[in-house]
């Protein structure tokens, strides 16, 4: 219609992906997966239960690979190595980000699908984590990787045309080297600044949004009740007065709930607030029945000392502490339920989805098993399970000290492998009888003379009958134990030693109240936990 002859548009070929040279397409591509981990982690944020879907990526990795890393997983998902594992997520992710702008110069579907691929994988970790809403998830994985491939998109065009404006499609800017590469650089790193600033920003509201957690709040507010004659220890008992024997350097009879050693594989903590949590007793009993906090708080509580050990803990480690735990016996519950013959296996289950499994008979021998709520006169921190987790005198921890507690199920002993099980540790984890050398501390300078060597021993549920030490080889002396509180903790253990001057080696081993004494014999932790005599070298001047 019109008549005015304006330009000729000829036939559009596909004009060639734009030239973007190698280090700008890889800056382009790393800032673009940073502004797709960033935007992810804000929208599941929105969440406030520290939901994220890198957290869900490294929870995937661990449940992966803590098999086949045996030996070590256990100990090695401590505390530290989660840090290490989160920012090994992000340093991959901003590898793989500019390898798929780099292949993206010469097949332009590269970058998108990619990034297509990469949402795609934190969808899945996401929709296989137990603690998310999955809603979110979806919401979460696909804002990331539209995020992620429209900055690929304009960083790359900006960084062949040197302009933010879009090429208008009818007439197609030259797009080989721009006139001015100068300006150019400064059009492309500006851009790239401002995506990276944006992408620290949203990380930035993204932990501030998850920050504000019901869970801590109403930590806070809960009040245990006093134990009422309960407990195998006065209420109240302190750290200090409970260490007899007084050796400077030894570890004390309780260990303060912030020097407690922590071990599990969640890489975000449960943040679990007690108004919604339910526990639930299930599977082969009578009554399945399920309760709140505050029932389970208004139930008669228990005040009683247990030591808790990591299996991973090597001869002379530090993965075993003693506290005092407040709770409900779990035979008070089992009771209610009515556990059903041949229910030989009694499984608790983690608001994460973590499991371990034990012999119903534990729970009914009389030994300290029981739902924690209170630790050392406190509610149990959060890290430590808040609002409950089960204790169990005398195993290890991976089969039995559910933290973040849901769910106790009853089954056979076939019936079901707790987590670590098919990862290679033994079904059976009984704490086996074990002594530590504390004093004289590693590396101690020494003057020949009166001096003490001392430590802790522990065989829980059965307790400690002796501790013996030799120096040089020379004969077992006994050594005197510190009070407990019962069999179901460690003992602090002292021997008067008259030092001389030279190298020396102390050794220490332990016998229970069985009479079995711990084996020489050395073995590492997996499958079953380490064996082998305290043993240490010190330098006497
Ligand atoms: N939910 C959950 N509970 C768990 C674990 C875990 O990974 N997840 N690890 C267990 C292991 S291996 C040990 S040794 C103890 C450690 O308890 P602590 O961290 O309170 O010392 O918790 C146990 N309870
Ligand atoms: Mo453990």
């Amino acid at each position: 219609m019109s008549d005015t002859v304006t330009e000729v548009v000829p036939d559009r070929v596909d004009p060639p992906a734009p030239a973007v040279s190698r280090p700008r397409a890889r800056v382009a591509g790393a800032v673009a997966a940073l502004v797709a981990l960033a935007v992810g982690e804000l929208v599941s944020a929105t969440a406030g239960t520290d939901q994220s879907l890198i957290a869900s990526v490294g929870t995937q990795f661990i449940n992966q690979f803590a098999g086949p890393l045996k030996d070590l997983a256990i100990a090695l998902f401590g505390t530290n190595d989660k840090v290490a594992l989160i920012i090994g997520i992000l340093i991959v992710s901003t590898l793989l980000g500019a390898a798929f702008s780099v292949a993206s110069t010469r097949r332009r579907w590269v970058g998108p699908a990619g990034f297509a691929a990469f949402g795609a994988f934190g969808l899945v970790a996401g929709l296989l984590d137990p603690q998310t809403a999955k809603p979110l998830v979806v919401v979460a994985s696909l804002a990331a990787t539209a995020a992620g491939i429209a900055t690929l998109e304009v960083l790359r065009r900006i960084a062949a045309t040197g302009t933010v404006a879009p090429v208008p499609p009818a007439r197609p800017v030259r797009i080989d080297t721009p006139t001015n590469p100068a300006a150019s650089r400064r059009t492309f790193f500006t851009w790239a600044g401002a995506a990276t600033a944006f992408a620290a920003a949203s990380a930035g509201a993204a932990k501030s949004l998850s920050g504000r957690s019901n869970a801590d709040i109403a930590r806070d507010a809960v009040r245990l009740p006093t134990v009422a004659g309960g407990g195998t220890i006065a209420p109240g008992t302190t750290v200090a007065e409970a260490a007899p024997l007084g050796v400077p350097g030894l570890t004390p009879y309780y260990i303060p709930n912030d020097d407690f050693y922590r071990i599990d594989t969640a890489l975000i903590v449960p943040h679990i607030d007690p108004a919604g949590w339910r526990l639930k007793i299930s599977g082969m009993v009578d009554h399945p029945f399920e309760l709140g906090f505050d029932e389970l708080v208004a139930m008669a509580q228990v005040e009683e000392s247990a030591t808790l050990q990591c299996v991973s803990n090597e001869i002379g480690g530090d993965l075993v502490g003693n506290a005092r735990w407040q709770g409900v016996p779990l035979k008070a519950l089992l009771d209610r339920a009515g556990v059903q013959p041949g229910a030989s296996q009694i499984v608790g289950v983690s608001q994460d989805g973590w499991t371990a499994g034990f012999p119903t008979d534990v729970a009914l021998d009389g030994r300290v098993c029981m739902i924690a709520v209170g630790m050392n006169g406190e509610a149990l921190p959060i890290i430590h399970g808040f609002p409950a987790r089960l204790v169990v005198a005398g195993l290890y921890g991976y089969v039995s000290a559910t933290k973040w507690l849901t769910d106790i199920r009853l089954t056979t002993w076939d019936g079901f492998d707790g987590y670590w099980i098919p990862r290679g540790w033994s079904k059976l984890g009984p704490i086996k009888t074990v002594s530590r050398i504390d004093v004289p501390r590693r590396g101690a300078d020494l003057t020949a003379g009166a001096t003490k060597i001392a430590g802790i021993a522990l065989a829980p549920s059965r307790g400690i009958q002796k501790v013996e030490v030799r120096v040089d080889k020379g004969a077992w002396q006994v050594a005197r134990l510190g009070d407990t509180v019962s069999k179901n903790t460690w003992v602090q253990w002292v021997l008067d030693w008259d030092a001389t001057p030279g190298t020396h080696a102390i050794e220490a081993r332990a016998t229970d109240a069985t009479g079995a004494t711990q084996t020489e014999e050395t073995a590492p932790p997996a499958p079953d936990g380490a064996t082998g005599w305290a043993t240490r070298i010190v330098d006497v001047s």
